[in-house]
């Protein structure tokens, strides 16, 4: 395949020089941290055929999947840099530098995946995507996240009780940090490339994620135990760096916009799919899945609103989130 989009770049760029007009491709570099086929990957290889097709072949994306650029914090700092030119990441993993993301990493904020692409795909996300300007990069699109739970190698958990005690690894985010810490649990910050072999060795008990992450990881692997506590839904963000943005005619930026927009839709289908795909594959593979009350986790959150939706500002911000219906 890619051999094929070279020589296809390289038959334009050659007839490009024998009609004389002048014809330049450049090739972004894309980053996640999920493998080929997963929902994000096929949506940012969606939008590249969509911005290679719209600019007459003179951008061309390539998607380099399961981390092959390095794990997220990393690739933040290199997407913020312009050593590459797009990422696509958890938006957790952006709340120290971009505030506002703070807000829809909140546990239970979100009432379902529906109520997450609404706001996201609104006003509301496009307040939230602003704040990323400041740190060298442009949202493209918001793509769904699921919603997240927790799963461990140890016993199923039923109720908070069960949680108490146990050891979970969480995404670099102090959001996460205080929410595991609230339900009576220990969290451990790590990249998510490290999980597999920490649950493995016994260094954690457990991490959280939703259903496709927590099949392609294989996690289900090494933590049969998946309690639906479905604590958060926490949208993915798809970026790209201020310095390849700056160089877009106008024409192209809006052509990236609408293809931005094109690929979450195009994700929102994807995801939905494979959401049922990876609950079957897990479920087949002998994962134990527990579904325990919600709502003493939710009160169980009380300190988490206190502690991040600290100023009026925030707490119109959420009351506003919470009237999109
Ligand atoms: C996944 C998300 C990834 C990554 C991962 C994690 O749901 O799609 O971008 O953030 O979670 O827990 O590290």
């Amino acid at each position: 395949m890619l051999h094929l989009s070279k020589l296809a770049g390289a038959t334009l760029f050659a007839a490009a020089l024998m009609t004389g007009s002048a014809f330049a491709q450049t090739v972004l570099r894309s980053s996640d941290t999920h493998p080929d086929g997963y929902p994000t990957v096929e949506a940012v290889k969606y939008f590249g055929d969509l911005v290679k097709e719209r600019t007459g072949g003179r951008y061309e994306v390539e998607v380099y999947h399961s981390a092959q650029l390095g794990q997220e914090a990393d690739t933040i700092e290199q997407v913020r840099s312009g050593v590459i030119d797009l990422n696509r990441v958890s938006m957790a993993p952006w709340n120290s530098l971009v505030p506002l993301t703070m807000i829809p990493s909140l546990p239970y904020l979100f009432t379902s995946p529906e109520h997450a692409r609404k706001v996201m795909a609104g006003e509301i996300g496009d307040e939230i995507a602003k704040g990323f300007e400041d740190h060298g990069v442009v949202v493209i699109a918001f793509y769904d996240g699921g919603a997240r739970s927790f799963y461990n190698s140890k016993k199923p958990v039923n109720s908070l009780d069960d949680l108490k005690g146990q050891k979970y690894r969480v995404i670099q985010s102090d959001v996460f940090v205080d929410m595991v810490a609230a339900l009576g649990a220990t969290a451990t910050p790590m990249p998510y490339g490290e999980v597999y072999s920490s649950i493995e060795t016994g260094v954690i008990d457990g991490a959280e994620n939703n259903f496709p992450s927590y099949e392609s990881a294989k996690h289900f692997e090494v933590a049969k135990y998946y309690s639906l506590d479905e604590h958060t839904i926490v949208p993915e963000v798809f970026v790209m760096s201020k310095t390849a943005w700056d160089k877009l005619s106008d024409e192209d930026k809006a052509i990236f916009r609408q293809a931005g927009k094109e690929s979450m839709e195009k994700q929102w289908e994807l995801w939905d799919a494979r959401v049922a795909q990876s609950r079957k594959i897990v479920e087949d593979a002998g994962s134990q899945i527990t579904t325990p009350e919600k709502q003493p986790f939710i009160d169980a959150m009380v300190p988490v609103y206190e502690k991040y939706v600290n100023t009026p500002e925030l707490k119109d911000f959420v009351a506003r989130i919470q009237a999109v219906k």
